[in-house]
């Protein structure tokens, strides 16, 4: 019998949706086990799992994982299925380029400044800043402009092969457009756009969407 894949992961965490994204474009079952970083009582055995108390974490029978870009590199490569990495040497590169941009320079802006204060703080009722949203915003503006650059290039970002680039990325953008600041931001950015409209429809991604809470 096949080794069980489990993901322990947090609904609206864009990362474990990266990691969700792979595992549906590999087309591999696999349990769920909810934990909410954030939350003040985070297990012991999550704590074991990621020292650094984070989501997500794969577990692939007794081979377990954490760091987003490790798991969906594994995941391609232990799996069947179309794969995510590119053969030419060049589109590897801006694949992991795109991944380590989004991790280092686009998580906090896009994300945790102006999707967070502009749409789900206000969901769960909890305190919102408009200087983190005016703060993401002009740091998101580099972020965008490098991915504009790569997408103009056409090795990876080009709306129609998906690699691992794509499903790092989409969860990200997707949060920063549902607040009316981002999608301003995005639209003046042609490649990114047009990267968008087809990613958008991707079934990994909509199968994915998180359903954000109900107003509080
Ligand atoms: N570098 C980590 C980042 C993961 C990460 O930051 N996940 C967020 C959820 S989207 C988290 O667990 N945050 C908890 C915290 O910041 O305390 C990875 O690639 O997996």
């Amino acid at each position: 019998m096949a080794d069980k894949v489990t993901l322990h992961g947090y609904r609206y965490s864009v990362y474990t949706r990266a990691v969700r994204m792979v595992l549906a474009e590999k087309r591999v079952a696999y349990d769920r086990v909810e934990l909410d970083p954030f939350a003040d009582n985070v297990s012991a055995s999550h704590r074991l799992l990621h020292p650094f108390v984070r989501v997500p974490v794969l577990a692939h029978g007794d081979f377990v994982l954490y760091e987003t870009a490790a798991i969906t590199r594994y995941i391609d490569a232990a799996f069947n299925g179309s794969p995510l990495t590119p053969a030419d040497p060049k589109a590897i590169a801006r694949m992991a380029q795109v991944i380590a941009i989004v991790d280092a320079y686009g998580y906090w802006p896009l994300v945790r400044q102006v999707f967070a204060h502009r749409i789900f703080r206000p969901l769960e009722g909890e305190t919102a800043s408009e200087e983190e949203i005016a703060a993401g915003l002009e740091a998101s503006r580099t972020v965008l402009a490098a991915l504009e650059t790569i997408a103009c290039e056409g090795l990876v970002l080009d709306g129609e092969t998906v690699t691992l680039a794509d499903c790092h990325l989409a969860p990200m953008i997707d949060y920063f457009l549902r607040a009316p600041e981002g999608a301003a931001a995005i639209a003046v950015y042609p490649a990114l756009s047009r990267w968008w409209r087809r990613i958008s429809t991707l079934a990994s991604l909509i199968e994915t969407d998180p359903g954000l809470p109900a107003a509080a």
